[in-house]
């Protein structure tokens, strides 16, 4: 729960940083289910003789570093999403128990309850966010999952149709985020409009279009996250550390309130008013995203963004 100097910190700066929003076990959870996934994954590469006989001391680390050396797309498969364009009903994506309790725990709604309500949906605009050493990454890569992502607000990479909509960000460490290993940055006392974007690569807002403000950097250890605005600004700094920083960013609105990525399932998280509405079962979660996929695939590409590619904006 938050007090109040933190409510009103948030609605005065856009941003609060709060240390152990999920409890051990929660996040042990989360990355054991990523483990054994990944050991799934590793099997079947090295059934494909892509990858060298795992060993019994190799761990999820060893296993992805394998991977990302290799340059094998190793992250759309950990990811809780799907991606913007080019889905198939063969695209892989990852739901499971320990990350829909992780995205239903009661630390993280009591905290989000506080900000916008006890009506309280998950919004589909959710990512894992594995980053290696950047130095180590590919020049070609700029999915803002893998290397640092740039400014940005969180209503800019929704559609219009979530302007008026009340949500809130919650990006939680998994690992803890330093600023040697590429935490997020934001400007504060930024939340008032929206700035313009630019959606070339990445969707982010040029130098000349954001606040001269300084940006504050927000560590926070395993378990604790940084709760934000969706106008704050923010982006990621580089991951210039030898390891790998771990985060997942999950968002929540009031609900029956646009999205802005309606094609994308949400579902109801906690309701004071119907309390039995409150989606409980991780199956049914999955079954929803699978059911998104299979739409997807089979209908014409629905655009996630509105801002140009060129003009402007992106100069
Ligand atoms: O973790 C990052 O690099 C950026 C996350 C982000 O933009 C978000 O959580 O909204
Ligand atoms: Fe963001």
């Amino acid at each position: 729960m938050l007090d109040d100097a933190q409510i009103a910190q948030f609605n005065r700066d856009g941003y609060l940083v709060v240390e152990d929003v999920i409890d051990e076990v929660t996040r042990k959870a989360v990355v054991d289910e990523y483990a054994t996934l990944f050991d799934d994954l590793y099997d079947r590469w090295y059934a494909e003789g892509k990858v060298p006989a795992p060993t019994p001391a190799m761990g999820f680390w060893d296993k992805l570093d394998v991977a990302f050396r290799a340059g094998f797309d190793w992250y759309q498969p950990l990811d809780i999403s799907l991606p913007h364009a080019d889905i198939t009903d063969e695209t892989p994506m990852h739901f499971g128990p320990a990350v829909f309790q992780m995205a239903t725990h009661a630390g993280i709604l009591d905290i989000v309850e506080q900000l916008i309500g006890p009506e309280i949906t998950s919004n589909p605009i959710q990512h894992v966010r594995i980053k290696p050493p950047e130095r180590q990454v590919d020049a070609a890569e700029d999915r803002a999952h893998i290397i640092s992502t740039d400014w940005h607000q969180d209503k800019g990479v929704t559609l219009a149709t979530a302007d008026q909509t009340d949500m809130v960000t919650v990006w939680l460490a998994i690992t803890d985020a330093t600023i040697e290993n590429g935490c997020l940055q934001v400007k504060p006392g930024m939340r008032d409009e929206m700035l313009p974007h630019c959606s070339l690569k990445q969707t982010g807002i040029r130098d000349q279009y954001l606040p001269k403000e300084r940006a504050v950097p927000c560590p926070v250890k395993a378990g604790g996250a940084v709760i934000f605005h969706p106008l704050t600004p923010h982006a990621s700094l580089a991951n210039t550390s030898d390891g790998y920083r771990w985060s997942f960013d999950l968002r929540y609105n009031v609900t029956g309130q646009p999205t802005g990525r309606d094609h994308f399932p949400s579902f109801v998280a906690r309701s004071k008013a119907k309390p039995e509405t409150a989606l409980k079962d991780w199956r049914v979660w999955k079954g929803l995203w699978e059911d998104a996929r299979h739409y997807a695939a089979t209908h014409p590409h629905i655009p996630q963004h509105r801002w140009p590619t060129s003009g402007p904006y992106c100069a």
